[in-house]
Formats: structure tokens, C-alpha cells, sequence
């Protein structure tokens, strides 16, 4: 042995003393991604659309990135930010995860936004859609969407197709404060008037107090923001009151109007023009696509918008892990901006500053889609495209 390969033969075996492992093996431990959503209580359908759609993205890209088996690992949070920062506290601590994903509501995501900053775990929002989130953590990626992103195009309608006077309705915290603010000043800006603005508690809301006062009002039209999960209770308190055939207008931002639901909601939900991101009835091929492979894998379910927030996080984090063969921290965090890709939804970006996803928005109005067993379906008849988060305050 000449003395240079002596020398280098010491030298290996002495980084691999360090590591534990020989410095030319490839790392073959498993590449872990920490899931964390409400499986149970109010906000349970969400926890149940977005794993559904991990499994489907599992089931149709494999468990294999750079030789390594990637495991996910589901927690159920409740939607409680108490239990959601517990939980990422053991998955970057014990599991020793590369990424955290999922995020029902707003308040888990705020909760655990301080954690990824300081251990440098991306955390990837597949649900929540306060505009402000993506500002509580450089660590932040999102891939649902924002509610200023969604509701200025429903309030530009509304004022350009003969409403005049309207009344706000929202569920009382962050992503119904956003709504609220982004659909009075498009709605005002374009010359409309807003008559009263009325929240109802995000846990156990009851309708009937805030509808008695849109009766009263007599406004044009009711804007709705609530949560995926409520939509159903509210129209039917809607219908109950009468308020459908009232002369009042409903118009929503597409959460109240959710895939996950509107199967099932009945006439009331006709002909209610609404403004989102995602609909299973969007027309591409990539959606036809998902929509069948979903309901294959999930019988009796109809994949909705936070469905699609799942699969393109996991698009997102798969294409990251490829890039750094499982490394996690600031690679993975820079592997996932500027992202481009063909979503269900349409054409996606992950903003490379913001890190908030660009897309298009749609307006869409509910009806019976004779051509898809007759159900009651989002029909996209408008589109805005290419919109980023025009809540962003930097
Ligand atoms: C949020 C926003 C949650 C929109 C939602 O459903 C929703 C949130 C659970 O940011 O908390 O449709």
C-alpha cells in the first residue's frame, strides 16, 4: 500500500469512527414526513380529504426517494394548536422528520409556526388559509390557498351583476377576518354598499341569530365565509328561514359550497355563485384524472379542495426530497420555491419569495351536471388567472 493510499484508507475509516456509518455508504435510513391533522371533531372531513389524498399520492408515486423508504407519519391534533405544537415538538425531536405537513385550521398552523423556525423544519399548509401565515415562519409553504386570494373575485362579480347592497357573514377568526376585509374594500372600491358585517364562533355556530338579522336587512345579496365542514348546517338554517326564496342572493367563497358536502346539500345550494380555487368538476384531463383514482380508492367520497391541497403537498415535497435525496432543513425549504406543476386544481406555483402558492381562481355556480350522474357540482363559467395572496403585508 503506497503511502497517500494508507493515508486515505486511515482517513475514511476515521470519519466513519465519527458518523457511525461508512462516509461512502448512502444514508438508507427512511425519510420521514410528519403528517399532523384533525382526524376527529369539528373539522374531521378535512383531516379525512387530505389523508386520503396522501395515501393516493403514496399509492400512484411509490414510497422510494434516492433508495431511501419514505414514511409518513399521520397525528391526529383534533384541530386543537395546543395538541398540533405537542405533536411537532416529538416529530422533530424523536422522529427526526425532514418536513411537517397538514394544518387543518389556522390556529395549528400559528401554534407551530415558532418550532419550524427554530429547529428549520418546513412545515408544508396543505389546508389552513389566513394570509398572514406564511409571514410566521420563513419555514412556511403553503399549498391550499388564501382567503384575500379567493374572495375578491366573488366580490367583483357581485358588484358588476346588479347587487348593490350586501351583508358580510364569516366565521370569527383569522381566515374569516380576511374575507371579510378583502370582500368589503373590492366590493366598495367597485361601487357597492355594505350593510352590516356579522360573525358567528368558529366551534359550534348557531345560524338562526345572524340569518334573523339578514332578514331584517334586506340587502341584495349575503356573502358567506365558513369553514370546510359548515356549509351544509348553514343552508340548511338558510332554507329553514325561507331565506331562499327570499329575493336574497347567496354568494360564498367555495368552502361553504364544498365538494366534501354539496353532494347532499339539496336545492337550497342551486344556483349559488361562488369564487374558489378548486372544484372536482374542473374540465383538464389531470383533474378527471384524480377525481377517478379518489373515488376509486374512496368509495362514496367526492375529492374537494383540501383534498387537492394534500396531493400537491405531497407533489411539493416529493420533488423537494428528490432534489436533496432525503436531506431536510434549508435545502428541502429552497428545493420547494418556485415550484411549477400541473394541479387537479389547474396551473400551480409555490411563489419563490412568499412561499405562498400562485393560482387560478375561479367563479363558479352550483347545478346539476347531467353528464355527471346528475349531481350537484361547482361549474367554473369564469376564471382569474395566475392570482398570488393580495393580503400579503411584505
Ligand atoms: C381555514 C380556512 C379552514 C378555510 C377551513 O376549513 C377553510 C383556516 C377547515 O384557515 O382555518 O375552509
Amino acid at each position: 500500500m503506497t503511502t497517500k493510499r494508507l493515508f486515505l484508507k486511515t482517513a475514511l475509516s476515521l470519519i466513519a469512527a465519527a458518523s457511525g456509518a461508512p462516509a461512502w455508504a448512502a444514508d438508507t435510513s427512511p425519510i420521514k414526513i410528519g403528517l399532523i391533522l384533525p382526524m376527529t371533531g369539528q373539522s374531521a372531513s378535512t383531516g379525512r380529504q387530505i389523508d386520503a389524498a396522501v395515501k393516493l399520492w403514496m399509492a400512484q408515486n411509490g414510497n422510494k426517494i434516492a433508495g431511501r423508504t419514505v414514511e409518513v407519519i399521520l397525528k391526529d391534533d383534533g384541530a386543537v394548536p395546543d395538541a398540533t405544537k405537542r405533536i411537532a415538538q416529538e416529530m422533530i425531536v424523536n422522529d427526526k422528520v425532514a418536513v411537517i405537513a397538514g394544518f387543518g385550521i389556522t390556529p395549528t398552523a400559528l401554534a407551530t409556526a415558532p418550532l419550524a423556525t427554530q429547529s428549520k423544519t418546513p412545515l408544508v399548509v396543505m389546508a389552513a388559509a389566513t394570509s398572514s401565515i406564511t409571514e410566521a415562519s420563513p419555514y412556511i409553504v403553503r399549498t391550499s390557498f388564501t382567503l384575500p386570494q379567493v374572495t375578491i373575485a366573488i366580490a367583483d362579480w357581485a358588484a358588476k351583476n346588479k347587487i348593490r347592497r350586501a351583508v358580510t357573514l364569516v366565521a370569527d377568526y383569522g381566515p374569516g377576518f380576511d374575507a371579510e376585509k378583502f370582500f368589503d374594500s373590492q366590493f366598495r372600491l367597485d361601487g357597492g354598499q355594505i350593510l352590516d358585517k356579522l360573525r358567528t364562533p368558529l366551534r359550534a355556530p348557531d345560524f338562526a341569530p345572524v340569518l334573523q338579522k339578514v332578514i331584517d336587512t334586506k340587502p341584495d345579496a349575503l356573502f358567506v365565509f365558513l369553514p370546510s365542514g359548515q356549509g351544509a348546517a348553514f343552508m340548511k338554517q338558510f332554507a329553514e328561514r325561507g331565506l331562499d326564496k327570499s329575493g336574497i342572493r347567496l354568494i360564498a367563497t367555495g368552502d361553504v359550497t364544498d365538494d366534501d358536502q354539496l353532494a347532499d346539500m339539496g336545492d337550497v345550494a342551486l344556483g349559488v355563485v361562488n369564487s374558489h380555487h378548486y372544484s372536482a368538476a374542473h374540465p383538464s384531463a389531470t383533474n378527471k384524472k384524480f377525481v377517478e383514482a379518489f373515488q376509486a380508492a374512496n368509495k362514496g367520497m367526492r375529492p374537494n379542495f383540501m383534498a387537492v391541497g394534500g396531493f400537491d403537498g405531497m407533489r411539493v415535497i416529493y420533488k423537494a426530497l428528490e432534489t436533496t435525496k432525503g436531506a431536510g432543513g434549508e435545502a428541502l425549504l429552497n428545493a420547494m420555491k418556485g415550484q411549477i406543476f400541473e394541479s387537479p386544481r389547474g396551473p400551480v406555483l409555490i411563489d419563490g419569495q412568499t412561499r405562498d402558492i400562485v393560482q387560478d381562481v375561479y367563479i363558479r355556480k352550483v347545478e346539476r351536471v347531467p353528464s355527471m350522474g346528475n349531481g350537484l357540482y361547482n361549474v367554473e363559467f369564469d376564471v382569474i388567472k395566475a392570482v398570488k395572496d393580495p393580503g400579503k403585508t411584505k
